[in-house]
């Protein structure tokens, strides 16, 4: 722990769509943002100053949290995502039992991806009735991996602040140190199909060329909703007309030659999955 009491620490939500990540960073940061766009594009960083007290001195803590989208076939913004990463919050929803069990693939790409992180296991909806599991529940899933684990409501906002607080705690504390190793089991992922594969290429290679994730996700939801393409299922069709405004947005803002090679590389991509 250096001994500067300003640290920055980059946490990352994760977890199947629908469990309320968005949501409770929402409630933790009373942030608005903008959701015309595709719900679960690519990924919003969000920032909030949280105090952690250890050893009996206080630390202010500056926590960039990182929403990323629930589709677990973007494995190039997945893989990119968690680079940095200290803190990993892993959400599920206790209404949904699926949702607790299929963490372990969120957690084998923590473990693979990530540098050696803090992890707190969530159990989100606590407001609804009809729970599927309890806290226990979480709990036993989080112990292999050190984790703190908490049932909480982002509709409420109950345990909310407490949650954000402990994984900051954690990373502090230093207890990811002993983290195992990945989980054997590989849950069961939808099959990925070959636009998608070729999508999430695409968008990755733009935003690399545009000037990073950050900037350039929303460029590229801009660009996906302009153009009515459905992301979650695109045509090959879809993909040349997204090809075409990313290469003239980058044309715009870098000039020909770098939109000329771009375009290219993208081509490729179309023809990597058989899509040409
Ligand atoms: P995600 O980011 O994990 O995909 P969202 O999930 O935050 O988008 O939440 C998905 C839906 O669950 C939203 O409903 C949201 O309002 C709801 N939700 C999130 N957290 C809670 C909670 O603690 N309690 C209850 N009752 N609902 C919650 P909609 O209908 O807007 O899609
Ligand atoms: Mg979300």
């Amino acid at each position: 722990m250096p001994d500067a009491n300003k640290v920055s620490l980059k946490v990352i939500l994760v977890g199947e769509g629908g469990v309320g990540k968005t949501s409770l960073i929402k409630q933790y940061v009373h942030a608005h943002f903008d959701e015309k766009y595709i719900k679960t594009l690519g990924t919003n960083v969000y920032r909030k100053e949280v105090r952690v007290e250890k050893d009996g001195k206080n630390y202010n803590v500056h926590l960039q949290i990182w929403d990323i989208l629930g589709q677990k076939v973007f494995q190039t913004i997945i893989k990119s995502a968690f680079k940095g990463t200290r803190g990993v919050m892993f959400v599920c929803d206790v209404t949904e039992k699926a949702t607790l069990e299929n963490l372990d693939i969120w957690i084998k790409y923590a473990l693979d991806y990530g540098q050696s992180s803090a992890f707190t296991f969530i159990g989100n909806k606590s407001d609804l009735p009809n729970h599927r599991f309890s806290k226990a529940d979480v709990e036993a899933y989080a112990k292999p991996y050190n984790g703190t684990s908490l049932v909480t409501s982002a509709k409420t906002g109950d345990q909310v602040e407490q949650a954000f607080k402990d994984l900051a705690t954690s990373i502090i504390n230093e207890r990811y140190a002993t983290i195992p190793d990945p989980p054997p089991a590989t849950p069961v992922l939808e099959p990925v199909r070959e636009t998608i594969k070729a999508e999430d290429q695409i968008i990755t290679e733009f935003c690399n060329e545009a000037g990073g994730f950050q900037i350039s996700m929303p460029i590229v939801r801009e660009r996906f909703h302009k153009l009515g393409v459905d992301f979650e299922n695109p045509s090959r069709n879809d993909l040349e007309k997204v090809i075409m405004s990313l290469v003239e947005y980058v044309m715009f803002i870098k000039g020909e030659n770098e939109a000329h090679e771009l375009e290219k590389r993208l081509y490729a991509i179309l023809r990597k999955y058989g899509l040409e």
